[in-house]
């Protein structure tokens, strides 16, 4: 994994706000339909024909995007259905052939006049291409045809279509910042073949990647090493380490378990599930990047528009324990976790105990401690186990532990964060 000072910004961001917007946004029940469903190419052409995103407003997310802290930001410029949002010339199964726009370009253009970094999503799986090989993910695997069916595709062909509609938007969206494949699976299954490098011919997206955008961070899902891993909903619960070195890394995560809008989906994460998990995140060393599926027409739906409003507020408030910060060398409390920005140290709060915190090891290193959300000042005690009964807060407590005494009542916010 690299560690160029032109990657810097993605390991200060630590939040990234992923927009998946397609033809399924239409059908509304999640972005994997055509597959859950085994629905044909000509099922599934009315959602593509009747895209109409007359709601979707690139500004409006890159400033839903700001209010939440994000520094990024990332579209599906295609996802497994194979409908590019941009003007690619490669096909005419493009929005801009059915609706006469380049939501890329909007997108781009939007977030630079934010101040935020661009960032792009490429599946690499294509449903839709006639070249691509059926296998275990695809829509048709149980067609009584399906082996049929491959006999006149060609991956060859495939691979030269991909790259080239790769190479359009390395080409023509000026800089990139950042891109995550989506995704290899070359296990085999069920007799059929899965797909990995030597199917996209990764090495070669790679270089493309490398020579047409060099600073931009390039994900892990080529099959091959690239910039970042990317657990996919699922938070890793210590920092990543492969052969004894850091990894950078970074969550994605959906607000209700689908990544494409889902409407009748109510497994809808709450605003302080969604901090703890931020808040996990920058604490073991990653980032987290946080999905919206804008409905049928482009619209953020007011219940993903509600959650995001009350994270952002939080964000806003603890900025400085989470843009820039990162995984802190201290063992936390059994209440919290680090994170640490230069000299500072926060404890995020999971749970709020009486009276007070100890911290071990941390007596005599800490200058001052406060409330984050208010700035109101904590008293803090040491323990000593040479005076008897004086400090009965930290009885029990070994040495070198300081003590933070609390208010009786929990801040009134998503985690409380205490400043030290
Ligand atoms: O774009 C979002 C997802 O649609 C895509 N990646 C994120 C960012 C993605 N979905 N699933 N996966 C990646 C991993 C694949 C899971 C699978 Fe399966 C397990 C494919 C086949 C077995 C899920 C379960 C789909 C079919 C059965």
């Amino acid at each position: 994994m690299s560690s160029q000072p032109e990657h810097q910004w993605f390991d200060e961001a630590r939040i990234g706000m992923f927009v998946h917007f397609g033809a399924y946004s239409v059908a509304a029940r999640h972005e994997w339909v055509q597959n859950y469903e085994r629905l044909t190419a000509a099922e599934y052409l009315p959602y593509v024909e009747n895209f109409d995103p007359d709601r979707f407003d690139a500004g409006e997310i890159a400033r839903t995007a700001k209010r939440l802290g994000a520094g990024y930001v990332v579209l599906t410029t295609k996802h497994h259905e194979g409908f590019a949002l941009w003007n690619s010339r490669q096909s005419d199964f493009t929005a801009h052939a059915v609706c006469g726009r380049d939501l890329v370009r909007e997108h781009v253009d939007a977030l630079r006049a934010e101040g935020l970094r661009v960032g792009l999503y490429f599946s690499l799986i294509d449903w839709h291409h006639p070249d691509f090989l059926i296998d275990w993910v695809h829509p048709r695997r149980d067609d009584d045809n399906a082996q049929e069916l491959n006999a006149g595709r060609d991956m060859e062909r495939y691979r030269a279509f991909m790259h080239a509609q790769l190479r359009e938007l390395l080409t023509e969206y000026g800089q990139i910042d950042y891109m995550f494949f989506d995704f290899s699976y070359p296990e085999h299954k069920d007799g059929w073949d899965g797909k990995g490098p030597a199917d996209w011919d990764s090495e070669a997206m790679l270089a493309m990647c490398r020579e047409l955008q060099p600073n931009m961070l390039v994900n892990d899902r080529l099959g091959i090493p690239g910039d970042f891993y990317t657990p996919e909903q699922y938070q890793p619960t210590e920092p990543v380490r492969r052969g004894g070195e850091l990894v950078r890394w970074e969550a994605c995560q959906t607000i209700n378990g689908s990544w494409g809008y889902h409407r009748d989906n109510l497994d809808q994460k709450s605003a302080p599930l969604l901090a703890q998990m931020l808040t996990d995140s920058v604490s073991m060393g990653g980032n987290m990047l946080l999905n919206i599926g804008p409905d049928g027409r482009g619209g953020i739906s007011p219940r993903d528009r509600a959650v995001l409003e009350t994270l952002g507020e939080w964000t806003e408030l603890h900025r400085g324990a989470i843009v820039g910060a990162g995984y802190a060398e201290f063992e936390p409390p059994r209440e919290g976790a680090y994170t640490r920005r230069g000299d500072r140290l926060y404890l995020h709060l999971a749970t709020w105990p009486l009276g007070y915190v100890h911290l071990p090891g941390l007596a005599g290193k800490v200058t001052f401690t406060r409330l984050l959300h208010d700035g109101s000042w904590l008293r803090t005690s040491e323990s000593d186990p040479n005076s008897e009964g004086s400090q009965m807060e930290a009885a029990g407590q070994p040495a070198g532990t300081l003590t933070v005494h609390l208010p009786v009542q929990r801040p009134d916010v998503l985690m409380p964060v205490i400043e030290l």
